[in-house]
């Protein structure tokens, strides 16, 4: 595979862009050697400066549920552009796209609009925290919320590829209050609870983890984790950034038939452009200013561009109902991932849960962090180069979830399953 304009374009990057990118989860830190540039995507495919056509299984790191360029989108953006780019001031599109996350995600009664899934996270802890009038915090170890200095401890995703998940420049004091447990753990849960449970003002966590990889929680946890906030006052925050109208047009809480007290919303809300939301019950958002004390403002939150990207995708997701195809499909590919890595004798796990899956290069079923941790990071190194020398463009970490979107044709499954096939067999 050519990669030449691709490696001189970063070559330029790097002297005026740190690390020659915009966020660190792009760097391939966790796989070596360069990221490819990108001139434009389509539907399922990425094409790079040099030209090439990769399948592309990270879809923005999960924003792209309909595949790139999706023409209903598009034309939503085209039609809001045409009257200007942003006014400070309210437009019917934020009460539309409003209306739309209340009415697909019912434990929302109010919702702000925001620009990041790390604002939304951001907001949302300090409401709890105005709410409760408490300052103490539950996170997991592995989770990852997006770079909120209270929240960058034994964070996922990025931090952890890079082997700083908490990460320097946080003073202490802003971490004092955030108390880091395992996920999936009740006992370490139950223990936090018996010593401070009138101090939490909340747990925050992935309800379905993409952060260490994918990590489906278990029953007990997520019962323990509701009872024991209800007993102790403290606010169950879902962090549906990856997760919303993901795995279900209702996310990871319509799955599991769970309703938290405040969910954190991102990607797919946005369908590309940039889009964070916080939102849950409305005696709790009501603490909000300019309704209540709790302050948090945004010049570009609510953005008419950003709002009709969103609007239309949750429009196109809710006409075309993509996520019954995404099921069948996704598990047929994780089946033919699973056999290939079978067939070449390799330890291995496969977590799924919709359209977000990880294969994992270990032989331990991946509940934790710590599991996690223990994954052959160097095979999965092997295995994503090989699949770009394939056309086949995964997330650059063990350590992040795939995404399979609606624009993924049956023969570009047929085709990463070939591609994994012979690229596992050579995987030593
Ligand atoms: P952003 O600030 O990146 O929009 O969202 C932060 C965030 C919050 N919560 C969850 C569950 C998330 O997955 C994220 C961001 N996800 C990473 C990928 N795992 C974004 C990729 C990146 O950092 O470039």
């Amino acid at each position: 595979m050519n990669r030449s304009h691709s490696h001189t374009e970063f070559q330029t990057a790097s002297q005026i862009i740190p690390g020659g990118v915009n966020s660190p989860a792009r760097a391939f830190g966790g796989v070596g050697g360069e990221p490819l540039i990108i001139d434009r995507a389509d539907g399922a495919y990425l094409f790079d400066i040099d030209g090439n056509r990769l399948i592309d299984y990270i879809g923005s790191w999960g924003p792209h549920i309909l595949g790139h360029q999706n023409p209903a989108v598009l034309a939503a953006i085209r039609a809001a552009l045409d009257k200007g780019t942003s006014f400070g001031a309210p437009t019917r599109l934020e009460t539309q796209l409003a209306q739309a996350v209340i009415d697909a995600v019912p434990s929302i009664e109010k919702v702000r609009m925001v620009n990041s899934g790390t604002e939304a996270t951001m907001s949302a802890i300090r409401v709890a925290r105005g709410f409760t009038r408490r300052n103490v915090i539950i996170k997991f170890a592995g989770c990852y919320h997006g770079h909120v200095d209270s929240l960058l401890v034994k964070a996922g995703s990025a931090a952890t590829t890079l082997g700083v998940p908490s990460s320097p420049g946080v003073p202490p004091g802003c971490t004092a209050d955030t108390v880091v447990l395992e996920y999936n753990d009740v006992a370490d849960l139950e223990a936090a609870f018996h010593a401070r449970g009138s101090e939490i003002a909340c747990v925050i966590l992935e309800p379905i983890v993409g952060n260490m990889g994918v990590v489906i929680p278990e029953p007990a946890f997520l019962q323990a984790l509701q009872d024991l906030c209800r007993q102790n006052g403290s606010l169950l925050i879902f962090d549906e950034v990856m997760t919303g109208f993901r795995v279900a047009f209702g996310g990871a809480q319509e799955l599991f038939g769970v309703k938290p007290d405040l969910t954190t919303l991102g990607k797919i809300i946005g369908g590309g452009l940039p889009v964070g939301a916080y939102g849950g019950r409305a005696d709790v958002m009501n603490v909000v200013s300019p309704v209540g004390p709790v302050y948090q403002a945004g010049t570009l939150s609510g953005n008419p561009l950003a709002m009709a990207s969103g609007l239309a995708t949750l429009t196109e997701l809710k006409r075309t109902n993509p996520y019954p195809r995404l099921e069948l499909e996704t598990q047929r590919l994780c089946d033919g991932l699973a056999s290939a890595a079978q067939g070449a004798g390799l330890p291995h796990q496969i977590a799924r849960v919709g359209s977000m899956f990880t294969l994992f290069f270990g032989n331990e079923v991946v509940r934790n962090y710590t599991i996690a941790a223990r994954c052959d990071t160097a095979r999965f190194a092997r295995y994503f180069w090989g699949m770009i020398e394939r056309g086949v463009y995964l997330p650059c970490s063990q350590f992040e979830a795939n995404f399979v979107s609606a624009a993924h044709t049956s023969a570009d499954i047929d085709t990463t399953i070939a591609a994994a096939r012979a690229v596992l067999a050579d995987v030593v």
